[in-house]
């Protein structure tokens, strides 16, 4: 559906400031505005706070010492509930960005405009900070536990069950930079951010000693499994770096054998556009059909291949962040029928502000609704499924429940579909209800 697919993430992050994240610094980059991709919640923030980057102008204290420096960044960050911290020096993460430009080369970002900037801009932090010395590299557990059955639902990936992480997190880096000064007695220029700005975190990461690259290319940690948030904090401070992390799978394919859309090409490499995790949450366009099935019950994201990781079903550890626990956000679990009958922007924004679910928007999350609904055969969902062919506004929902309706069938789904096929004028649906109605003619006879 090409019309859905023209926005591009890119092209959707350009007007936006990134200021939020920055201590002080100069006033934000172009580069850094076009990469953003704040939720609803964090852009909300933006436009009520006063810019902080400008008011207060940092200077490195050449009479640090930089041991000591270290010593308290580590007491402070565990006292602000960080599960890990390294340090890397701030220079150019060159064979992450070799892999990066493979990636890129290979098509397998997908429309994520901000992943196809240039290789020297997302792997070097001088980009993000002139001054920068440090990288320090921050690890916090999301884990919440693990599923509980599912019964009709639609279901989140771990990291997105609380709170919006992006908000949460900046507040802690926040005070964590504050306290450094404090105790160091001088002022220090810093970006702080998790999952916000063009610069490879997982390679800075692994620079920094807090895990190694999986084959699933997630860093996993050896005390506590692949469950974490990595956050930063870019410093003009030289501090004493730590060693490259190191770790191995072994023989061990679990993750790759397991992805059920075969997105993991090769060990560390992940197609992004067979990935389910892109296609539910940054894709902006149709699910093509072919993966639709394979997309199972995930709603928002997907686990699979750290649900399968040994380092994760021995090491996975609670987090102890009460904001990423299921109460403080939309939990495990999205009620199919619910979210279907959600309308406008402002329901939506009621039902999931303040959570990573606003990432796709209204339109996308109903349309992973759709595709969980036709996927489990909800009966119970079709009346939902026939109020959005009727009347969502949004053409990628006509569509999808479309589809989701000619997979569930019967005779309700049957005389909707019939009814659509007279009365809709978009090209795109009259063919995902044609082919719908023929599919669920097929469930009829085979029933
Ligand atoms: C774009 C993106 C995505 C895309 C593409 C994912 C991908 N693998 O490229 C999509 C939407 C699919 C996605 C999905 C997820 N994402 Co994401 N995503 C990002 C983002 C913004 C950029 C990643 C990137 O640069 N990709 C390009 C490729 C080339 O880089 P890479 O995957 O990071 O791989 C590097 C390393 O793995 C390394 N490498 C891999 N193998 C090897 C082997 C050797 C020998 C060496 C030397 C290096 C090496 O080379 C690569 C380049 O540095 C980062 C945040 C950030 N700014 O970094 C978050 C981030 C990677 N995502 C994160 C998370 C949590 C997820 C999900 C788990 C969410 C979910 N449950 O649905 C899934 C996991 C899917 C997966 N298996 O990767 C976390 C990962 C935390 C961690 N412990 O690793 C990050 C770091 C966000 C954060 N700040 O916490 N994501
Ligand atoms: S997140 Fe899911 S779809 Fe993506 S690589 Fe992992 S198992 Fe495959
Ligand atoms: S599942 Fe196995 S291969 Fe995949 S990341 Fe974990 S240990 Fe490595």
């Amino acid at each position: 559906m090409s019309a859905a697919r023209s926005g591009t993430n890119g092209s959707r992050w350009t007007s936006r400031g990134p200021s939020w994240v920055i201590f002080c610094v100069a006033p934000a980059s172009d580069l850094t505005a076009q990469y953003y991709r704040p939720t609803r919640a964090s852009s909300l923030l933006q436009n009520s706070a006063p810019d902080p980057a400008v008011t207060i102008t940092g200077c490195m204290d050449s009479t640090v010492d930089t041991s000591k420096a270290r010593q308290i960044l580590e007491e402070r960050a565990r006292a602000a509930g960080f599960d890990l911290v390294g340090v890397t020096s701030a220079e150019p993460l060159s064979e992450g960005g070799e892999r990066l430009k493979k990636w890129q080369e290979a098509g397998m970002a997908a429309d994520m405009g901000y992943m196809q900037r240039p290789v020297e801009l997302l792997s070097n932090p001088k980009k993000l900070q002139k001054s920068a010395r440090s990288v320090v590299s921050l690890g916090v557990s999301y884990y919440p536990g693990d599923h509980p059955e599912n019964q009709g639902g639609g279901k989140v990936a771990r990291y997105a069950w609380g709170a919006d992480y992006h908000v949460v997190i900046k507040e802690r880096l926040f005070r964590l930079r504050e306290d450094l000064e404090e105790e160091l007695g001088v002022k220090i220029k810093a970006r702080a951010f998790t999952d916000a700005v063009p610069l490879l975190e997982r390679s800075a990461a692994q620079h920094a000693g807090l895990g190694f690259f999986g084959r699933n290319s997630c860093v996993i940690n050896g005390d506590i499994g692949s469950y974490f948030f990595i956050a930063d904090l870019i410093l003009d401070l030289d501090l004493p770096s730590n060693d490259h992390g190191t770790g191995t799978c072994g023989q061990c394919t679990r993750c790759m054998d397991r992805c059920p859309t075969g997105a993991i090409k090769a060990p560390g490499v992940v197609d992004a556009r067979l990935c389910i995790s892109y296609l539910t949450i940054e894709n902006r366009g149709e699910i093509p059909r072919e993966l639709r099935p394979l997309v199972g019950d995930w709603a928002f994201g997907c686990d699979i291949c750290q649900e399968v990781c040994p380092y994760n079903k021995t090491k996975a550890t609670k987090s102890r962040w009460p904001e990423f626990s299921a109460e403080a956000g939309a939990g495990p679990h999205l009620e199919i029928e619910e979210v279907l009958g959600i309308r406008t922007e402002e329901e939506f924004d009621r039902r999931f502000a303040g959570t990573p679910l606003t990432r796709p928007g209204r339109a996308g999350l109903l349309r992973n609704c759709c595709v969980v609904a036709g996927n489990l055969k909800l009966e119970k969902a079709v009346p939902a499924l026939v109020g959005c062919l009727r009347e969502d506004p949004s053409v990628l929902v006509r569509g999808h429940a479309a589809w989701a309706l000619g997979e569930i069938g019967g005779v309700e789904a049957r005389t909707a579909l019939q009814e659509a096929a007279g009365s809709e004028t978009e090209r795109w649906i009259l063919e995902e209800i044609e082919l719908a109605q023929k599919e669920a003619a097929r469930n009829a006879s085979v029933g």
